[in-house]
Parts: C-alpha cells; sequence; structure tokens
C-alpha cells in the first residue's frame, strides 16, 4: 500500500474506505491466503484488449453538449489507480486484469421486457451510435478524474429490449470467473458485482455503455469490454464488465448495498453536504496533477438528472 500525505490530511483509512471496508471481512474470514494461491489458477491465454475488434471503430465523434471543460486526466494516471475488486483490493490490479478474456464476450438482455436478446458484443456495438463524452469521475472515496469516453447511451440498448410497464429497475451484472478473477473465490462476498438504476435513470441522457477510453478500446482495468458511466453518482455504481441486463419490478440488491447498506447505498449521487459515516464528500483529489477540487451536487451534473429525484425526498440519495 503507497503511503503519502494528503494535502488535506485525511488518515489512510479515510482515503481507501471502500477497499477496507472489504479488506475488514476478508481478514475476519481467514482467508488471506487463499485468495493469494487462487491468483496464479487456471489461466489460459486470453484474448487481450490490444487485439480488440473495436480498435477500427474509433475514435467516434466527440458529443460536446455532454463533455465538461474540465482539465483532462492524464491517460497514465487514470489507467494506473483503479478499483476492481474481482482482481485485488489495490489501486493496482492492471497486471490482475489483463487475464480477464474481453473477446468473445456474450450479452444478456432479459426480464421484464418485449424483446428479450443475447448478443455478441460486436455486433451489439453495430446496432448502436458510438460516441465520446469527456466526463468527470467521482469515487466515494474522495478522488477524481475528467476522462473521455467511448460508448452510446444506455437508453438504446434499452429501447432494443422494449421494456414493458412492469419493469421499474434496470439491473447489471459483472462477469463471473473465479478462475481469472481471483478475488471472486472469496465467497462471503456477494459475486458477481451487481448495480442498478431505476428505468428513468437508465433512460436519462447522461447514461452511458462505455467501450472506450482516450480514444483506444477499453483496456481491462477500467472495465472492458462494456462498462456503465454514470458521472453524477460516486463511481461504484459504474459496474464494470458487464455481462447482463435484466429488466426487473423491485429494487435490486447491489453489490455494494449487500456489503454495507448504512455507507454504499442503492442511489450514491454525488453531493458535498452529506458526509459518508467515515469522512467529509466536500472536496474530492483529482488523479494526476493531484489538486484538490470542491466536490458539487450531482457531480456537476444537475441540469441533466436533478428532476429524476424531485419526488424521492423520502429516499437516502446521496449515500
Ligand atoms: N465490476 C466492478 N466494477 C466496478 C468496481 C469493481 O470493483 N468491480 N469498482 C467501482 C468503483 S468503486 C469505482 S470508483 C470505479 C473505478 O473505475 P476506474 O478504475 O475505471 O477509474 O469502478 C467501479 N466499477
Ligand atoms: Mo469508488
Amino acid at each position: 500500500m503507497i503511503r503519502r500525505r494528503r494535502s488535506w490530511n485525511l488518515s489512510e483509512a479515510e482515503v481507501t474506505p471502500e477497499a477496507l471496508f472489504l479488506d475488514r471481512r476478508r481478514l475476519l474470514a481467514g482467508l488471506a491466503g487463499g485468495i493469494a494461491g487462487a491468483a496464479f489458477a487456471g489461466l489460459s491465454g486470453p484474448a487481450r484488449a490490444a487485439e480488440d475488434p473495436l480498435a477500427g471503430l474509433l475514435p467516434a465523434a466527440r458529443n460536446a453538449g455532454l463533455s465538461v471543460a474540465d482539465p483532462l486526466t492524464p491517460e497514465a494516471a487514470a489507467g494506473s489507480y483503479n478499483n476492481f475488486y474481482e482482481f485485488g483490493f489495490s489501486k493496482s490490479i492492471v497486471a490482475a486484469s489483463k487475464k480477464l478474456p474481453v473477446r468473445p464476450w456474450r450479452i444478456v438482455v432479459d426480464g421484464l421486457c418485449d424483446t428479450p436478446f443475447e448478443i455478441d458484443i460486436d455486433d451489439l456495438l453495430k446496432k448502436v451510435t458510438l460516441e465520446e463524452r469527456i466526463c468527470r469521475h467521482r469515487c466515494v472515496e474522495a478522488w477524481s478524474m475528467v476522462v473521455p469516453w467511448t460508448g452510446f447511451k444506455l437508453a438504446e440498448l434499452v429501447a432494443m429490449a422494449g421494456p414493458k410497464a412492469e419493469a421499474k429497475y434496470l439491473r447489471m451484472e459483472t462477469f463471473l470467473n473465479p478462475k481469472v478473477a481471483p478475488y471472486q473465490s472469496a465467497a462471503q462476498y456477494p459475486w458477481p458485482y451487481v448495480e442498478g438504476l431505476t428505468l428513468a435513470e437508465a433512460t436519462n441522457e447522461l447514461a452511458f455503455l462505455a467501450v472506450g477510453i482516450y480514444g483506444k478500446p477499453m483496456p481491462t482495468q477500467h472495465g472492458a469490454p462494456l462498462r456503465l458511466v454514470t458521472p453524477w453518482k460516486y463511481g461504484f455504481k459504474s459496474a464494470k464488465s458487464l455481462v447482463k441486463f435484466s429488466f426487473v419490478a423491485k429494487r435490486p440488491e447491489t453489490f455494494w448495498s449487500a456489503l454495507g447498506p448504512s455507507e454504499y447505498g442503492f442511489w450514491a449521487n454525488v453531493n458535498p453536504d452529506v458526509a459518508h459515516p467515515r469522512w467529509s464528500q466536500k472536496m474530492e483529489r483529482r488523479l494526476g496533477p493531484e489538486d484538490m477540487v470542491a466536490t458539487r451536487i450531482w457531480n456537476g451534473y444537475g441540469e441533466q438528472v436533478a428532476g429524476l429525484y424531485k419526488d424521492l425526498a423520502r429516499e437516502k440519495l446521496y449515500m
């Protein structure tokens, strides 16, 4: 673990809260040894992101209207400080994540919809409109980045399926393959990683499915080959390496809210005035320059999303 002084003087426990939250449970369960052993099991020459057939489709035209003007985070900074707990509890999971075979990659769309389907990712990409948008990303751990994602509106996938009237939520599920993702052997966690949005959130213009970053195919550490981007919410909502989308009537249980409902809720909308139970959310550290900037309500995207929550005042919207 890297130890360095933070300009705003938080303790180490406060700057890596998600990982520590998991680690505490792992140690309680006495699993530390088993996971290290599993890390080298069952690897077989997978396809790498470098061979990604998407390479010919990029770069895509930029959506200037939905791009922010903040200075871009250097690619190397964003690409080397990642949360992807399937591959490790530290921020340095690049090498481990390369074990994930990203082709072939099937995507299932099912549940309460008129046209459930299963599709290969490259066939899906022929049916959607790729664009680039520069987005802010704010982790609940109080670091942030500004990166150009390439992808398509989640609303496009929703429209292909045609949700039924009873469908209220979209549940999204990450791959499950402990042979390549050793931390998925830790059975007391609710793997696979699951996230969810209301249908109104999922069809908002900001909800995005990214297949690339910095004009290139998505590297594994950022969630190749397909990851959610919800820039007005804390980063843990943006589930990586998705394989399944299900239309459901009831609010789905999600990975983090199952582990710690009082710290990581379903809504997770960014709000500097609502502290996490263990630390302030007022400021954030930009990766790369390490600048401290003030966190903004809805991560600065209120114009697009504040209206989604007008009638939900009784919910814990900011945790
Ligand atoms: N499947 C999966 N998706 C995930 C995570 C994870 O551990 N597993 N971590 C989340 C968290 S906490 C954050 S902040 C972002 C980090 O995205 P990045 O590494 O591309 O910056 O991914 C989110 N998506
Ligand atoms: Mo995060």
